[in-house]
């Protein structure tokens, strides 16, 4: 990737074209050392001339990393190594670096000091000199050095600590009342009332699903930038309008361009092109007469035939890239090509007909209301600097994969890297985007924090508004619920800290930044109760998965009262795969009475997982940690499964984001993919109720409703065959009826009355019958799994065949019911489905993609579950 070394720095070589804007990449070869916390700014050079004991790293580097790797701390995230580690937090953090710089590159106008993100409270010195404090890891250090460099060598130093020690009781008088806070015996003390007088991740102080691992470094990567005379500063694109006649897309270009000399204007030639697969599709050619400073130039622009950019599952998602350069007779620059998405997008929040006072919360692409479906995302490592583009790849074309078209980053993470928004947009995720805040009030009375609010916004609604993927930016997490609920009973009741950051700030820099982005205060909000039913969003935790009454938690038709309009948090826990949890045990027993099980359980499962295992297959008391592993994995697949099936049905509501997507360690805990990247059973039941192409019973006031779901832009024409089937395969009671599914729609097609039939034995049905069909029949059960009469299921095989190298298919099939259908394959082997319930006589088609792993014939044994050999079952 690097382009010509240069001593200690690294060019990048598609940025010295034209030779105007050099980039000097400073990340590599650092080093780094730790002193105690009393060594402060004003010991720089005592610990400057320090000899011994300093570690090398190359950035992004949280301090932990090359701690680990020098074997000085233990892996954090394994057993309970957390713990061991917590002294980093106490210490203060040093960095340094040399580099050398020619007589050339002192000569440029402005030389751009920048350092990505640094994790906290960092002062920064070059050459001796301090060049100042940053107290944000969310925003960029920057500073034009020029005149503090010199030809050779120099040097740059960063003390930085995790931030806690800044502040006192005094600072906390008024927002001490954050939530997530947490004591016990296993996991300590995880949360601090102290974070929120920090700019930096919530979580990294403990969440309810991660340990305390707060984090401390150089976060992203550090540059220098040598320009000349002029650059161009920021290219912003937007689709303006899409004209429906003659398929041409309208487009509004802004550039922030730059003319470095103090007094005089400059004339430059600009040229905008913009290019698809390759071909110029249009281009547009300019003079303009630079002002000292900076200009902003407007340029509308039409692309002919535009290729719209869809959704997952409405369409495809084509990426244009734009190209800008600006040239004078004797120097040209280019700005770093980009792709957008062209779509429009609109927050549709009109009134629904007929109600008092409902409205939408339904996101528009292109005209088209979508219903969002997915999960919510945080940062994927307890120490996320190091998570790496595999992971970001891995982890988006999984969400991909599952049918997702929306992900919510979540406000108490992080802005995540560059990679995850470009994947976002290559797979057609929208973006729901919090703010980094969460859970706590803030501390807005105070200027530097306002300050300093104003700074991350404004850079990061800048950085990230040409993703086609983001769909909206939100205030903050769970804040206003707070204001409303949580906060208002103490002596600061009637200071809403943090309102002026979501309700004044954030609004009005998304007006000024990217307007055609929606701003929404905060998830959830809307109505008179921020977490009502009304309009808006809502976290529908209190009648579920929080609720005090352990049964409201473990039946999943709770979800079909949903009233809400967006369903953005709910969500219900369930293990990893045996591998993952012997990784996190590291060599120590899997004993679910054990204090290391106990710290890698979300604080929130509060043995909801057992009495679901109780409620809904059989009895706990003797179960084994396998069939803990396969009973605990399918009732949370049953719970998120019929979950986003109720939601999904609801035709009043447009979204469903489980809570959560993935997992920042392993444990016991929300996700569907764990934290070592292996899919948890639940995913197969996600990816099933996230289909485009749904099939959906539900039983309203003694009728059975089919509502049948297409989201894709063609019209779907099926005969369907409805009606009660029996378990055992003995027999049916079918109807046939020919559907035709309009492109984009949702919709109840049929009702019929519900017959009277013994419940135990046989369950509603619907399937389309032409073998071609790919949609999945759908299933009603009025009966607890453990409660059915079945027959052992004999699941068959056949049609074996390797469609490619490392890829089979095969049809199963079985004569009687067969649930759970699963193959006891290696659990990095991804099926294209697992752990599904085949009807009798259905057939079904399954890809297993194995790889590189050796998988023959005789290790495919499809199988369903069975309780009757089972110790306590039925
Ligand atoms: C919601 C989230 C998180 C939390 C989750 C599960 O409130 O916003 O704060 O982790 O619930 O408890």
């Amino acid at each position: 990737m690097h382009g010509d070394e240069f001593s200690f720095g690294t060019y990048r070589n598609s940025e010295v074209r034209g030779a105007m804007t050099m980039k000097l990449h400073l990340n590599e070869d650092w080093q780094l050392t730790w002193e105690p916390l009393y060594r402060q700014a004003a010991d720089y050079f005592q610990v400057k001339n320090k000899q011994q004991n300093w570690l090398m790293s190359d950035l992004p580097c949280d301090v932990h990393m090359p701690l680990i790797a020098q074997g000085i701390i233990a892996e954090p995230l394994v057993a309970d190594q957390c713990f061991s580690s917590e002294w980093i937090e106490d210490r203060s953090w040093w960095f340094k670096k040399s580099f050398v710089l020619s007589d050339d590159q002192l000569h440029a106008d402005q030389i751009l000091l920048r350092f990505e993100s640094l994790d906290v409270e960092a002062d920064i010195w070059l050459n001796d000199g301090h060049l100042g404090h940053h107290r944000s890891a969310f925003y960029p250090f920057a500073c034009d050095v020029k005149g503090k460099v010199q030809q050779g060598v120099n040097q740059l130093f960063v003390r930085v600590t995790a931030g806690l020690e800044h502040y006192s009781e005094n600072d906390l008088a008024l927002i001490r009342e954050a939530k997530v806070v947490y004591k016990n015996e296993q996991i300590r003390h995880r949360g601090d009332h102290r974070r929120g007088m920090l700019r930096k991740p919530q979580y990294v102080f403990g969440w309810d699903w991660g340990p305390r691992v707060a984090t401390c470094g150089i976060m992203g990567e550090v540059s220098m930038e040598f320009a000349h005379s002029f650059q161009i500063r920021d290219v912003q694109v937007t689709t303006t309008s899409l004209d429906a006649v003659s398929k041409a897309a309208h487009l509004q270009l802004q550039l922030e361009l730059e003319n470095l000399h103090p007094f005089q204007t400059l004339e430059t030639e600009l040229k905008l092109e913009v290019i698809f697969q390759g071909q110029q599709v249009q281009i547009i050619q300019k003079d303009c007469c630079l002002r000292s400073g900076l200009n902003y130039i407007t340029i509308p622009m039409e692309v002919p035939d535009a290729k719209l950019w869809w959704p997952n599952g409405m369409g495809d998602q084509p990426l244009y890239a734009v190209r800008a350069t600006l040239q004078t007779s004797t120097h040209v620059v280019e700005y770093p090509s980009f792709s957008f998405g062209i779509r429009t997008l609109h927050l549709n929040m009109d009134k629904i007909p007929e109600s008092q006072d409902e409205r939408s919360f339904a996101f528009e692409i292109n005209g088209v209301s979508v219903f969002s479906k997915g999960g919510n995302w945080i940062p994927a490592d307890a120490i996320y600097a190091r998570v790496t583009d595999a992971t970001y790849e891995a982890l988006l074309s999984e969400a991909k994969e599952a049918n997702f078209n929306m992900l919510r980053v979540w406000g108490g993470g992080i802005y995540e890297r560059d990679i995850f928004y470009d994947k976002c947009d290559e797979y057609g995720i929208l973006i729901w985007h919090d703010f980094m805040f969460t859970c706590a009030k803030y501390p807005d009375h105070l200027a530097w924090f306002r300050d300093e609010v104003e700074r991350e916004i404004d850079y990061q609604t800048r950085r990230l508004r040409n993703h086609c993927a983001l769909a909206l930016w939100c205030g903050n997490n769970e804040n206003h619920w707070g204001f409303e609920e949580w906060w208002n009973e103490t002596e600061a009741a009637d200071f809403y800290g943090g309102a002026v950051c979501y309700n004044d700030i954030a609004p009005r820099l998304v007006q000024q930044n990217c307007p055609a982005i929606p701003y929404w205060n905060s998830s959830p909000y809307g109505g008179v109760h921020p977490n009502g039913n009304q309009s808006g969003d809502t976290h529908h935790w209190n009648d579920c998965m929080m609720h005090a009454d352990m049964e409201k938690r473990i039946t999943p038709e709770e979800y079909d009262k949903v009233s809400a309009k967006f369903v953005s948090e709910y969500g219900y826990i369930g293990p990893c795969r045996k591998p993952s949890m012997a990784i996190y045990h590291n060599g120590q027993e899997m004993d679910r009475a054990s204090k290391l099980w106990q710290l890698h359980t979300n604080f929130f499962e509060k043995d909801t997982v057992l009495a679901g295992i109780n409620k809904h297959y059989l009895a706990t008391e003797h179960l084994e940690i396998d069939d803990y592993l396969l009973f605990a994995g399918l009732c949370q697949g049953l719970m998120l499964g019929y979950s986003l099936e109720a939601i999904r049905s609801k035709l009043f509501c447009s979204g469903a984001l489980f809570w959560m997507y993935n997992d920042c360690w392993g444990e016991v805990g929300w996700s569907i993919i764990d934290y070592y990247l292996t899919r948890k059973i639940s995913y197969y039941f996600v990816k099933r109720a996230l289909a485009p192409v749904k099939l959906i019973l539900r039983e309203q006031d003694g009728m059975i409703q089919l509502t049948a779901i297409n989201e894709t832009s063609s019209s779907i024409g099926e005969v369907l065959e409805y009606g009660l089937v029996y378990y055992d395969g003995s027999g049916k009671q079918a109807t046939e009826v020919t559907v035709e599914l309009q492109p984009f729609s949702r919709e109840v097609v049929l009702q019929w009355a519900t017959p009277i039939y013994n419940s135990k034995e046989a369950c509603m049905y619907v399937r389309a019958l032409s073998e071609s069909s790919e949609i999945m029949p759908a299933t009603l059960q009025s009966e607890v799994f453990r409660d059915l009469i079945l027959p052992d299921p004999q699941v068959k095989v056949s049609n074996i065949q390797a469609i490619e190298p490392g890829q089979i298919r095969l049809t199963v099939s079985s004569e009687t019911f067969a649930h759970a259908v699963h193959f006891g394959l290696d659990e990095t082997i991804q099926l294209s489905d697992e752990y599904f319930d085949l009807l009798p006589g259905e057939k079904r088609d399954i890809t297993i993609r194995h790889g590189e792993t050796a998988l023959t014939l005789d290790q495919i044994v499809p199988r369903g579950i069975t309780l009757t050999n089972r110790e306590g079952g039925v």
